[in-house]
């Protein structure tokens, strides 16, 4: 049996990563690959625990030291119980955020060094990394304007921090798929749902021709 595949979404708050992660995980299906559709923090019941601490908008500001350890921790039991089971079956992983979100919240908006998180994630996940990372860009007056109809104004304990440090995990996130071009497809996700989607399809091509 070969090895599956892992897909991860990244970006900035209502990029639309759960919104083309659904709308993959449908058209593998509709190809006949098993594929699992996962998100972070979470996936696994250990995993959803404590992504309602980190969330929880009534909850406690953590510190980002404390908030790289808990999601580490999140991740580990998510790729020990799900991740890696399903890619060793030979299923598809489509997940909504990973690892690339602690390296850009924690690291580019909370200020933690890149090696640090690297070494949590080294011993939490044993490292790995998604075959392909697709990193959603909108258009901030559109990502602002879907954000305000969908939420009305509401907020996570992490979304609600202030536009300065979302611009500095938006350039993060530039700077890691800069440096990584063999694993980040920038994609632009301002235009209608499947739009993006045909550009998501196109990006996989030489995965999804491995596995026809
Ligand atoms: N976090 C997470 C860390 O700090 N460190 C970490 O390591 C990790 C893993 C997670 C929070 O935790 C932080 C980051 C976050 O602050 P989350 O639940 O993943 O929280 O929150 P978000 O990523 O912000 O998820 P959102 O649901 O808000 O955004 P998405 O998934 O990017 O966007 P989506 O698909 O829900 O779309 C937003 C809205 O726009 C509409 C959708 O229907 C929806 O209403 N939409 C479109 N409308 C028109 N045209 C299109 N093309 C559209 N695409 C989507």
């Amino acid at each position: 049996m070969a090895r599956g595949r892992f897909i991860v979404f990244e970006g900035g708050e209502g990029a639309g990563k759960s919104t083309q992660a659904a709308l993959l995980a449908e058209a593998l299906e509709g190809r006949g690959l098993e594929t699992v559709l996962t998100r972070e923090p979470g996936g696994t019941k250990g995993a959803e625990a404590i992504r309602r601490l980190l969330l929880d908008p009534e909850g406690q500001d953590w510190g980002p030291q404390a908030e790289a350890l808990l999601f580490a921790a999140a991740r580990s039991d998510h790729v020990a119980k799900l991740i890696r089971p399903s890619l060793e079956r030979g299923a598809w992983v489509i997940c909504d955020r990973f690892v690339d979100s602690t390296r850009a919240y924690q690291g580019g908006g909370g200020g933690l060094s890149d090696t640090d998180i690297l070494a949590l994630h080294r011993v939490g996940s044993g490292g790995l990394l998604p075959d392909m990372t697709i990193l959603l860009e909108g258009r901030a007056a559109i990502v602002a304007d879907r954000l305000a109809r969908r939420d009305g104004g509401e907020h996570d304990r992490i979304g609600g921090r202030d536009s300065a440090f979302h611009r500095k995990v938006a350039a993060a996130f530039r700077r890691f798929a800069e440096a990584e071009p063999e694993r980040f497809v920038r994609i632009d996700s301002s235009g209608p749902r499947e739009e993006t989607h045909q550009a998501v399809i196109d990006a996989l091509g030489s995965l999804l021709g491995q596995a026809a």
